[in-house]
């Protein structure tokens, strides 16, 4: 719903713009529409009324539909990057991340690093659930691993902190890619940091060693290949202040809440 809105307005100004409305204009128009700060202001004016909108007339903490093994899609696709592909991430996994550290950090009072055997060691959920990716296709996969929520109690997480943020493995464009959530989510009791999917170790295609599940939201939000969780007050200062690559980039809302 929302994101057809938006994509709607982002047409038509990209028509009153004079930009071709048809093929490759989302991209292109897009582009052309950062530029256009005026109309960037409008659009995310809009976001921010729809997200209180939502947060009014939408249980945030409701659960996101669970289910049954027999339900869980036969192929799970890979998104976006099926492998970060840097020397330190193919060192990371001929290592088995043996060395690897989860950085937990920001507004916490007790900074904390996790190895991959003490991730493991803390008590897991499993939930079957259907991710839904913006671009029209959903898998339904089986996914265990902590709740965020314990991690940011074990690390102290502070009354201050409004987001979190997720500093991942892959590069776009020579920087990390990155995701932030709000404290209704990161405490959400299906918000979890996956190290399993489907019964195996999580694979290197969905986000190895780690990789964020936020049930309630679309799929660009589930930061795959997470290397550090950062407790923060504002989305300002990260990335270009909209909350995510794909929101800095393509204008994609940061509430993707389904
Ligand atoms: N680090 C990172 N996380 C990411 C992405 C990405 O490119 N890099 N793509 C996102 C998108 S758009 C989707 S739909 C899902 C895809 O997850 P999957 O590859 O396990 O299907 O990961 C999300 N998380
Ligand atoms: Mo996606």
């Amino acid at each position: 719903m929302t994101l057809m809105t938006r994509r709607a307005l982002i047409s038509r100004g990209a028509l009153a713009g004079g930009a071709a409305a048809t093929g490759g204009m989302l991209l292109s128009g897009c582009d052309r529409l950062a530029e256009n700060e005026q109309f960037r202001q409008i659009l995310f004016s809009g976001e921010k009324i729809n997200y209180h909108l939502q947060r009014l007339v939408v249980d945030r903490n409701a659960l996101a539909p669970e289910f049954r093994p027999d339900q869980m899609s036969p192929r799970f696709r890979t998104n976006g990057t099926a492998n970060p592909g840097t020397p330190e991430y193919g060192r990371m996994v001929a290592e088995n991340f043996a060395n690897w550290r989860l950085k937990i950090g920001g507004l916490v009072t007790k900074p904390t690093e996790l190895s991959l055997p003490q991730l493991r060691s803390i008590p897991a959920r499993t939930q079957i659930t259907r991710h839904d990716c913006v671009e029209g296709w959903s898998a339904i996969g089986k996914w265990h691993g902590p709740t965020l929520k314990s991690l940011l109690q074990l690390a102290g997480v502070k009354p201050e902190a409004r987001y979190v943020l997720f500093t991942c493995a892959d590069l776009y464009g020579g920087k990390p890619y990155y995701e932030t959530i709000d404290m209704t989510d990161a405490l959400h009791p299906q918000t979890i940091l996956a190290w399993a999917m489907n019964d195996r170790v999580l694979d290197v295609g969905h986000g190895a060693p780690v990789r964020l599940r936020v049930e309630r939201q679309l799929g660009y939000k589930h930061a795959k290949y997470v290397m550090a969780i950062d407790a923060v007050p504002s989305l300002s200062g990260i990335g270009l202040g909209k909350g995510g690559y794909w929101e800095d980039r393509i204008d994609y809302d940061w509430f993707a809440g389904i």
